[in-house]
């Protein structure tokens, strides 16, 4: 059979984790219109009869800021080692600048074979497409581009059977039934996190770390979770909990509901908003939040 990893990589909102989620075919990683919603790398599998692609998906390309984004880019650069291949997301639709060409040279050194996803094709004149092929291609890019749209399904098949048949021959990496790396608890925190950066403006999702205190089945076949939301400014606080704490209730039940589908059971739902300020500097602090 053929095996291999891939390291999905490209700018910030491009549509990897999207990307992967579709061709995995569960949810695996969250997604938002929002920058660093993936702060860790998340794996997701896709085990088919006579192939096994396993995805590691990436936080976007940022400059590094603080400690947090730090981790994110060595997260990054390690993950875009020691792979079969490099599939580079680019946002079709927000057009091809130098920023890009650039970043798409830098991982696309031609040391691990690697092609583009042109995303996002659902949102963007059709011609526009020719036209930003033909822009990479004189800009001395010369690996195979996929036009596809994981919102609407286009050309994902397609690249499912393209990328099986560029891994090397091997054995299955990872076994049937597993489609993450990541744990269920991992995955709470993350929807939880989720549902933040949809619901609140910049500057607050981006101060906020989740942490499970309590996940646990009871025998009613009902989870209890219990979680702290962590965030970095009383003012921010004040935000998240809203006049007489509806916010918070709402963006709970989102949450809540987004569990219960990802568990596939009914959910009890606890959250505490507290504040830690400048967390995102403090190592330790981060390693327990980020790296669950
Ligand atoms: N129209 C459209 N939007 C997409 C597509 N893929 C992703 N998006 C949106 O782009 C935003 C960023 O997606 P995400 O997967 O989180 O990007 P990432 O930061 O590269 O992982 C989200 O709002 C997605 O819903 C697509 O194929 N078409
Ligand atoms: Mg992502």
């Amino acid at each position: 059979m053929k095996s291999g990893i891939i390291a999905v990589v490209g700018r910030a909102n491009a549509g990897k984790s999207t990307l992967v989620n579709v061709l995995v075919g569960e949810k695996v990683a969250i997604v938002s219109p929002k920058p660093q919603t993936t702060r860790n790398t998340v794996m997701g599998v896709l085990t088919a009869p006579a192939y096994q692609l396993v995805f590691v998906d990436t936080p976007g390309i940022y400059k590094s800021r603080n400690k947090l984004t730090d981790i994110m880019m060595k997260s990054l650069d390690d993950a875009s080692k020691d792979v079969d291949f490099i599939l580079y997301v680019h946002d079709g639709h927000a057009g091809i600048s130098d920023t890009d060409t650039e970043l798409i040279k830098k991982y696309v050194t031609g040391k691990i074979p690697a092609a583009i996803a042109y995303t996002k094709i659902d949102i963007m004149p059709k011609e526009n497409i020719a036209a930003d092929v033909k822009k990479l291609y004189e800009n001395d890019i010369q690996v195979d581009i996929l036009p596809v749209s994981a919102r609407k399904g286009t050309n994902i098949k397609k690249l499912e059977k393209y990328l099986a048949d560029k891994m090397p021959e091997g054995e299955k990496i990872i076994s049937d039934d597993i489609i993450s790396d990541k744990s269920e608890k991992f995955m709470i925190a993350e929807l939880m996190r989720e549902k933040i950066l949809l619901k609140f403006d910049d500057e607050v999702p981006h101060g906020i770390a989740v942490i499970v205190n309590k996940f646990q089945k009871g025998e009613n076949g009902v989870y209890d979770i219990n979680l702290d939301i962590v965030c970095e400014k009383p003012n921010h606080k004040a935000i998240l909990i809203g006049k007489g704490g509806k916010s918070i209730k709402e963006v709970c039940t989102f949450a809540r509901e987004s569990m219960e589908k990802f568990l596939d059971a009914k959910v009890y739902l606890t959250a505490f908003v507290r504040v830690e300020e400048d967390w995102r500097n403090k190592l330790n602090l981060i390693k327990d939040m980020v790296i669950i």
